[in-house]
């Protein structure tokens, strides 16, 4: 079976003729991580920096799936190529009422052209580690291969999720009416991240008081300084994304985000912003990997075994396997 074992540049290609099944075999390795993914975001690299990149994130269940499902649809209709990546595993967009807005998105589209939208949800398999790597690469392949916007799902509780939605070019938070959303997300940080917000379920009660108190933080913010750089002012859009209102206004805000980023040539800085983010979490990363290498080395398992046996202090264990870890040696094993 030659296909199942492309090489890597042609599958890469084949993604780029609009393949979908190519793009996806590429996505899972860039899901593994590894070599290969390695070598598929230094392909995707030249191609990519066109898209339109939206974070959208929330507490779970805020209604980020719905939301994103009808922005879809509009975007197909308007003749746009989205793409999805979901990192939120509460609510994969591949299960319930979901998948039948999706499977009717792609069948509404001209079937000679292909489908113009592609939604993949990612495995975080438990460790953020991994999502930290693997979802600036995925964007990347997205962009490359010609989608655009591409929109980025997740859940906004941890540091790494804030951190992948601070990263966008457009950052969207999702609250909901009666659970204390505004004061959430100001706790988690979002309200320094983000660019828009929206009040989902506003067919609820609550979904005023809720506006109200993310203007007042709003306000607040203000007055410490934090839009006095540039004058803009996060909106807050009211929706109900169940019942199909608000998205249209959703959009709106995003693309009037976009054209306020390349008014005050923002645009960039946000890119730049992406790469030192991604760089880190790389950077993070190997030095982890190093310092478990490290530990169960020959000599790094003498130096632990010393401070377990109290015959050394802990900080002189760690003395000196941070030593060996930033000494180059010719040691091979
Ligand atoms: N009442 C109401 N329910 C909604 C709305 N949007 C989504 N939901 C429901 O909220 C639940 C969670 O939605 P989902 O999109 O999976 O949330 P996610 O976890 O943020 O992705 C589902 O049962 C949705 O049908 C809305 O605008 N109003
Ligand atoms: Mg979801």
């Amino acid at each position: 079976m030659a296909r199942a074992t492309r090489p890597i540049p042609e599958l890469y290609e084949a993604a780029r003729a609009g393949e979908r099944r190519a793009l996806g075999r590429l996505l899972t390795k860039v899901e593994r991580g590894g070599a290969e993914a390695d070598q598929i975001s230094e392909l995707a690299h030249p191609d990519a920096g066109n898209a339109h990149i939206v974070g959208i994130t929330g507490a779970p269940g805020a209604g980020k799936s719905t939301l994103v499902s009808r922005l879809v649809t509009d975007l197909v209709a308007a003749g746009r190529r989205p793409a999805v990546l979901a990192v939120d595993p509460s609510s994969p967009l591949t299960g319930g009422a979901i998948l039948g807005d999706r499977i009717r998105i792609d069948e509404g589209n001209d079937p000679g052209e292909g489908r113009r939208s592609f939604i993949r949800s990612m495995a975080t398999r438990g460790h953020s580690g991994g999502l930290a790597l693997a979802v600036p690469l995925a964007v990347r392949l997205f962009d490359a291969v010609g989608y655009d916007p591409v929109i980025i799902e997740t859940v906004g509780v941890g540091q790494v999720e804030v951190d992948v939605v601070g990263a966008a070019d457009t950052a969207v938070v999702v609250m909901t009416p009666g659970m204390g959303d505004a004061v959430q997300a100001n706790k988690a940080g979002l309200l320094e991240v983000a660019d828009l917000f929206v009040v989902n379920k506003a067919d609820r009660p609550g979904a005023d008081d809720v506006r109200r108190d993310l203007s007042l933080m709003l306000d607040l913010s203000h007055m410490t300084g934090q839009e006095s750089d540039t004058g803009y002012r996060p909106p807050i859009v009211m929706a109900s994304a169940l019942n199909g209102d608000g998205h249209g206004d959703v959009w709106t805000a995003v693309d009037a985000h976009l054209a306020h980023l390349d008014d005050t040539d923002t645009r960039s800085a946000r890119r730049r912003h992406r790469i030192r983010t991604e760089v880190r979490a790389r950077l993070l990363q190997a030095m982890s990997d190093a310092a478990d290498h490290e530990m169960s080395s020959p000599s790094g398992t003498e130096w632990l075994s010393k401070a377990e046996r109290a015959e050394i202090a802990p900080t002189h264990a760690t003395d000196q396997l941070l030593e060996q870890l930033l000494q180059p040696t010719e040691e091979t094993s």
